[in-house]
């Protein structure tokens, strides 16, 4: 593929000349922001994920603030996942639907105060959503994008370079929980998540101005970690079932057809737009659904188109996100697959731009 044309269309992050300074040799697009894909190659990247701690640029995953007194009202209306008993301090995996139970994001809230949210999105024009909903429903609440960037510390030692950076205290912070910690005389939220099921932390950092010098920490506090820069990983977030919006799901998919019915209760739900929507898809349940799919590979090209899934001749299904595993030694995959075809162990083909592999519907993701 050819190079990518840079310009202030693709925006650079607080953290890019860190980046690049450590080399990164090829980066996407995502929220019209630059995230990095690979540092030396896919493969020696997500071995070196699984074995140290990798620091991540993932300030693409911006924030939608909304602040004010409809604030949770305003949330309510977002998503099907039940927000009555949420508290500050904690993230919530949220699906969010259109009103037709379409899915638009399936971001983090991270609930700073009853009347304070950040909503950390996937990759989708989304702000607009928001303030279209808090106009028309004429809420009292501000909806705006703050100067605020993740950064990601992945990985099986994260534990020990967040601790160098923000003290022992962080080493208690339980999953998907915050906290407040300091760096450089100011209060940053830390939390235990990450796109990664390798653990580790997603740093809000608040002040772009901020960036470059908590990325220098790190790198030199990780010195004799093996830290180092890197990036999500596909390889492992496939073997972890991580869901990629806009390549596993788009507008045109329900959080039950992702999988993501565990985060619906639209009974409860009140206010939600997709609501009714949803109280009828999960009535009759979906026709297709996400699954993973193990393929009998040796290697696999770039998965950037859908891979028709195959059974008898018939298209029974489509392969979204596919990746070879050095770990388990075959192709691994994500794929949505219909309904009379998707018992684990059933057995299909799996059609890529070049070729034909055999492949077989999994119980469960190789990690999860
Ligand atoms: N962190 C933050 N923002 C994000 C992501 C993130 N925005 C974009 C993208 N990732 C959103 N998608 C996901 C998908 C999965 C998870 C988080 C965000 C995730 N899932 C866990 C799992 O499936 O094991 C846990 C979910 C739960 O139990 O609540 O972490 O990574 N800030």
């Amino acid at each position: 593929m050819a190079l990518m044309a840079p310009s202030l269309r693709v925006r650079r992050t607080p953290f890019s000349d860190g980046v690049e300074a450590a080399g990164v040799t090829a980066y996407t697009v995502y929220n019209r922001m630059l995230l990095p894909a690979v540092f030396c190659d896919p493969v020696k990247d997500y071995h070196h994920l699984k074995r140290a701690v990798q620091i991540w640029d993932v300030a693409c995953e911006r924030q939608v603030e909304v602040r004010g007194p409809d604030a949770a009202r305003l949330m309510q209306m977002l998503t099907p996942r039940d927000l009555r008993c949420t508290q500050p301090g904690q993230c919530y995996y949220v699906p969010i639907v259109d009103g037709t139970g379409g899915m638009l994001n399936d971001p983090v809230a991270v609930k700073l105060a009853e009347d304070r949210w950040w909503i950390s999105l996937a990759d989708s024009d989304f702000l607009l959503w928001v303030k279209g909903l808090a106009q028309g429903g004429h809420l009292d609440v501000r909806v705006k994008e703050p100067d605020v960037s993740p950064l990601a510390l992945q990985g099986s030692l994260a534990d020990d370079l967040a601790a160098r950076v923000f003290g022992d205290r962080v080493r208690d912070l339980r999953f998907f929980r915050f906290g407040y910690f300091p760096f450089q005389g100011r209060d940053l939220v830390v939390a235990r998540s990450g796109y990664s099921k390798q653990g580790g932390f997603e740093i809000y950092v608040e002040d772009s101005a901020l960036g470059m010098p908590l990325w220098n920490a790190l790198t030199e506090a990780g010195r004799d970690l093996d830290a180092r820069a890197g990036c999500p990983s596909m390889i492992e977030r496939i073997e972890g079932g991580l869901l990629s919006y806009g390549n596993d799901m788009t507008m045109a998919n329900t959080p039950y057809e992702c999988g993501l019915g565990r985060f619906c209760d639209p009974l409860a739900a009140v206010g939600c737009v997709g609501r009714a929507a949803l109280l009828q898809v999960a009535g009759e349940g979906p026709v297709k659904q996400i699954r993973p799919i193990a393929i009998d590979s040796q290697a696999l090209p770039p998965c950037d188109r859908a891979w028709p899934l195959m059974a008898a001749g018939q298209r029974v299904g489509q392969v979204t996100s596919a990746a070879q595993s050095p770990d388990f030694g075959h192709g691994v995959a994500i794929g949505m697959v219909q309904m009379t075809h998707w018992d684990p162990g059933t057995h299909l083909q799996v059609k890529t731009q070049d070729s034909t592999f055999d492949a077989e519907v999994q119980k469960q993701f190789w990690n999860a």
